[in-house]
Order: structure tokens, then C-alpha cells, then sequence
């Protein structure tokens, strides 16, 4: 992985996250918005390890990794925007990405489901010596769900990488007052190979993602990566007031020392001047597709019934005519 790269992966998710939390302010999201902001180093540093040809199962925090795993800005933004050419025709919204043609299943809503879904993921793809790769929060593992698939899949040797990103928080929980295990021992208890690294560093993100995909294409068992790291902005934003601090000012403070694209950028080495040429030219390109997709109409509401079940609904369904905004 090019250090430049990562940053650049970085650098577009934070400027669109940046973009989308102010669209949110300006009412434009339908729907809630999970920042990304602070843990870009997790997204960057492991998908820069899967192959395009692997998948990749995420969570509503999902705008990061969709960036990483190379959905077009445009598709990414609509979505979310809730307009016509959304990745998912704009039906889906913020915590529901997808794109089939690059590998990224997509997101789910319902806190450790996407742990199963991957599992169901793994067991097809057994024997392709292909790997999947699934994302969750810390608080992921205090599911039931969580704790079944992980069992399974250690029991059916299921090529399934899982990448916890331990940021400290449950939406407006701190973990540390309803878990009375770390991530890492929890995973260490249940047997699973596991490593532990610092998220905030997209290096070592990826050469620990980089050592666990390779046991999981060779060796055919469940392998976990912890990933410690901390929100930059807050868990999650609906409609268009910004929810209020929760978390002491100290902490933030500590955190926002340890930026990510901070660590990246000192890492890569790279002159001030290459810095602000990125920063412009990303700005410019996510600029362009916030313009477009604002002025871009929401979806058909003929299309609201479709794509939205693998079968047709039945008949009995009424066609819907209108939608309420
Ligand atoms: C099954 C289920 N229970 C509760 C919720 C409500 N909920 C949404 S996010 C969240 C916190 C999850 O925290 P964590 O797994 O650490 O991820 P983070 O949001 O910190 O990235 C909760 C409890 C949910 N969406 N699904
Ligand atoms: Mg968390």
C-alpha cells in the first residue's frame, strides 16, 4: 500500500463526510447520518488489502467504507441525498449502501446482523480462496448474533476477516460501562485468532488486515482485527440539529490530537504544498458532486416497490402514489 493513497482514501472521506454533515444541518438528509470522521484509517488501511473480487459486508456507519472499497462519489452521495442514481436509485439513504458489480453487499441498520450476513457470505465463497470482509462497532460484540456467527464460523472454518472498530462508544454509552471485557478478550475467549492495533495509524491498519486476510485465504478460519479509534464527530445526527457534546471535552481533545490523517500524513512524508494540492483537488471533485446531486430530483415514486424485495410483491400490495416528505 502507497502511503499517499491511503491518504488521499482518507482525505475523500473526510471531506465528504464534512459535506454531508453539512448537508444534514440544511435538513437535506432523509433520515439518520453515522459519521465516519476519526476512524478513516480503519476503511482505508484493510480495503486497500482485500481484493476487488472479495466482498465486503458493512454497518450504518458505512459511508467510509464504501469510499474505500470504491463506490463512485456521485452514486454514494445521491444515496444518501435520497435523488435519483443513488447507488440503491436513492431508497436505501445513508445506513443502506450497496454495490453488487464492486463486491460491497452492503450495509445493515440492525446492530451484529451483518456479522450473520457475512458468515452466509463466507460459506459460499469456502474453496474459491477468496476471502470476505465484515465491519462492526465495539458494541457489536455485546450482540447474541455476534457470538453465534463467531462460534459458527470458527466451527465451519469460514474465510470471514471481522474488523471491530472499537471507538470507545455505544451510541451515547460508554463501553466501558456495559462491557466488563475488552473486544480482544472477548474474541480471545471464544478461541479466534485475533491482533490488536491502533486505527488511528493506517499503516499498521493495514499490515495486520494484510496478515489476517492471508491466514484466512490459506488456513479457511475466522480471523479478527481490532482496531481501537474514536469518533471525531458524534455516533449519529437525524433531521437538521447536531446532537448535543456527550463525551468529556478532554477526551475529544485527546483524540483529535491523534488524527488520523495527521499520523498519515507525517507517516507518508509528504511537502505541505502535495497536502493543499489534495485538499483542493478533493474539494473541488466532492464540490462538483454535492452540485449535481442537489440538483438531481428525488426518486420515481413508481419506482418505490421495486428493487426492494428479491421477489415481486404480490398483487395485493396497493401501488403506492404518493410519498410524504
Ligand atoms: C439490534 C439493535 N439494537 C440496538 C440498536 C440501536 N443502536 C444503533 S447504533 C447502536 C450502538 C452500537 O455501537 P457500536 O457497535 O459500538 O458501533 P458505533 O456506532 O460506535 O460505531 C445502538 C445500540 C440497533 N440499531 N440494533
Ligand atoms: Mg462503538
Amino acid at each position: 500500500m502507497q502511503l499517499t493513497a491511503a491518504y488521499r482514501t482518507m482525505l475523500r472521506i473526510r471531506i465528504l463526510e464534512e459535506k454531508i454533515i453539512d448537508c444534514a444541518n440544511r435538513n437535506l438528509v432523509v433520515g439518520f447520518v453515522h459519521p465516519y470522521t476519526g476512524q478513516e484509517a480503519i476503511a482505508a488501511g484493510v480495503l486497500a488489502a482485500r481484493r476487488p473480487d472479495e466482498w465486503v459486508v458493512s454497518f450504518y456507519r458505512c459511508h467510509g467504507h464504501a469510499v474505500a472499497a470504491g463506490l463512485p462519489l456521485d452514486g454514494i452521495v445521491r444515496e444518501v441525498l435520497g435523488r435519483e442514481g443513488g447507488v440503491c436509485g436513492g431508497k436505501g439513504g445513508s445506513m443502506h449502501l450497496a454495490d453488487r458489480g464492486r463486491r460491497f453487499l452492503g450495509a445493515s441498520s440492525i446492530v451484529g446482523s451483518q456479522l450473520s450476513v457475512a458468515a452466509g457470505v463466507a460459506m459460499a465463497e469456502r474453496g474459491t480462496g477468496r476471502a470476505t470482509v465484515v465491519f462492526c462497532g465495539d458494541g457489536a460484540l455485546g450482540a447474541g448474533v455476534s457470538y453465534e456467527t463467531l462460534t459458527i464460523s470458527a466451527t465451519l472454518g469460514l474465510p470471514l476477516l471481522l474488523v471491530c472498530e472499537d471507538n470507545g462508544w455505544q451510541d451515547q454509552t460508554r463501553s466501558e460501562l456495559v462491557r466488563h471485557r475488552t473486544p480482544a478478550q472477548l474474541v480471545d475467549g471464544l478461541g479466534l485468532d485475533h491482533v490488536e492495533v491502533d486505527g488511528n495509524d493506517v499503516a499498521a491498519v493495514h499490515r495486520a488486515a494484510e496478515t489476517l486476510l492471508t491466514r484466512c485465504r490459506r488456513e479457511r478460519r475466522p480471523q479478527v482485527l481490532v482496531a481501537r479509534t474514536y469518533l471525531r464527530h458524534y455516533h449519529a445526527q437525524v433531521g437538521g440539529a447536531r446532537p448535543p457534546e456527550y463525551r468529556p471535552a478532554e477526551e475529544v481533545a485527546y483524540w483529535r490530537a491523534r488524527d488520523p490523517l495527521d499520523i498519515a500524513a507525517a507517516a507518508a512524508d509528504v511537502p505541505d504544498p502535495w497536502l493543499a494540492e489534495a485538499r483542493a483537488e478533493i474539494e473541488r471533485e466532492v464540490d462538483q458532486v454535492f452540485a449535481a446531486a442537489l440538483a438531481a430530483p428525488p426518486p420515481d415514486v413508481a419506482t418505490a416497490a421495486t428493487n426492494v424485495t428479491a421477489a415481486p410483491l404480490p398483487a395485493a400490495v396497493p401501488a403506492v402514489t404518493a410519498v410524504a416528505r
